[in-house]
């Protein structure tokens, strides 16, 4: 079956207004009435609820929250940021899918997403929940201009465009604990693993991937205090692509900025960055430290003035901050 002549067919139904007859659309793209039959029915096994009514036509009543390509790129916004799409039902983990691709020379900006993860991966080999179908389990292949230095950077540019998204979609007071957690009150709405490739000096490549908890009604028992979802959080389910869509022009957005400015920290992030001012713990040498976060520093280190008077540069690693997923020290 020609997939084209589904998504033409969907656009016509999502840009009609009422009913559209099986005869202007064959004529339209110029395909049997049988096939324009036949093209219905798959959308229908998708979850596109298509109202049929004889001598009238047919007339599309509801979108399934999908992230195929066709969901995604309808009304996308953006120049490059998410163009090349590369959905699959279930993968492993869509950074591992990026990396693949990678090395197939696809283009800046291509997306890797997935109703599923299997090996879904956290930092420091953890584990990432990725239920299927409730969430946004992504990544992009950044092919970009940074130095190894300023990549270090990504992962806070990463977080500050989801939370804008999050916020503009759902009004959901997000904030950010440094580097790659995104929370509502104590809880974890989304985490961010940046991987890249670089040779001496120059990079080949960065990955953000990106998991936000979406329409997830509930977690399992070791996570149900530290995680939540935007479901849990709204009362409602929410239309993913349509959040994902604001997360790729507002990552567009912030990295194009970056990139001319990367001197420029965005004070915004430290607005919306929740571990500053608060008691925080860090480990040096697998000794811990506690003290109180200060500042973030123009390279994007958390700074710590620490209990014995010492001033930390944090670059990366874990960070305790008090009240958070119920961390206490
Ligand atoms: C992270 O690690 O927060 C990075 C998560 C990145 C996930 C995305 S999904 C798309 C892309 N492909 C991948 O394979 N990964 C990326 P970390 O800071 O290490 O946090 C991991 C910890 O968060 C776990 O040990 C759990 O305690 C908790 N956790 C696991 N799944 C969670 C979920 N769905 N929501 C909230 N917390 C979760």
């Amino acid at each position: 079956m020609n997939a084209n002549a589904k998504q033409k067919i969907l656009a016509l139904l999502k840009n009609t207004n009422g009913y559209i007859s099986g005869e202007e659309i064959s004529s339209h793209l110029g395909i049997t009435r049988a096939a324009v039959w036949k093209h219905i029915r798959a959308l229908r096994e998708e979850g596109y609820a298509v109202d049929s009514v004889p001598n009238k036509g047919y007339r599309l009543e509801s979108i399934p929250d999908l992230v195929t390509p066709e969901e995604i790129l309808d009304g996308l916004q953006t120049k490059q940021m998410g163009r090349s799409v590369y959905f699959t039902d279930s993968t492993d983990s869509t950074n591992e899918e990026a990396k693949r691709h990678a090395l197939m020379g696809v283009p800046d900006g291509s997306l890797f997403i997935t109703e599923e993860q299997t090996m879904g991966k956290g930092r420091l080999g953890r584990v990432w929940t990725s239920p299927k179908g409730g969430g946004l389990w992504f990544s992009i292949l950044c092919r970009s201009h940074l130095s190894p230095l300023q990549i270090s950077n990504m992962t806070l540019i990463t977080g500050l465009a989801v939370c804008r998204a999050i916020r503009s979609e759902t009004g959901c007071e997000v904030m950010i604990k440094w580097p790659n957690d995104i929370v509502i009150g104590s809880r974890k709405v989304c985490g961010i693993l940046t991987e890249m490739a670089a040779e001496v000096g120059k990079i080949e490549y960065v990955i953000p991937g990106i998991g936000i908890n979406v329409n997830i009604p509930s977690f399992p028992k070791e996570l149900a205090l530290k995680a939540t979802s935007l479901q849990i959080e709204t009362g409602k389910p929410l239309r993913r692509a349509k959040l994902l869509q604001a997360v790729l022009v507002e990552l567009e957005n912030a990295l194009a900025a970056f990139e001319n400015a990367p001197e420029q920290f965005p004070d915004e992030y430290r607005r919306l960055c929740v571990s500053l001012h608060k008691r925080v713990r860090f480990f040096r040498n697998g000794e811990p430290r506690d003290g109180q976060a200060v500042d973030i520093s123009p390279e994007g280190e958390l700074i710590v003035q620490e209990d014995n008077g010492e001033i930390a540069s944090i670059y990366s690693g874990e960070v305790l901050v008090q009240g958070i997923y119920g961390d206490s020290f």
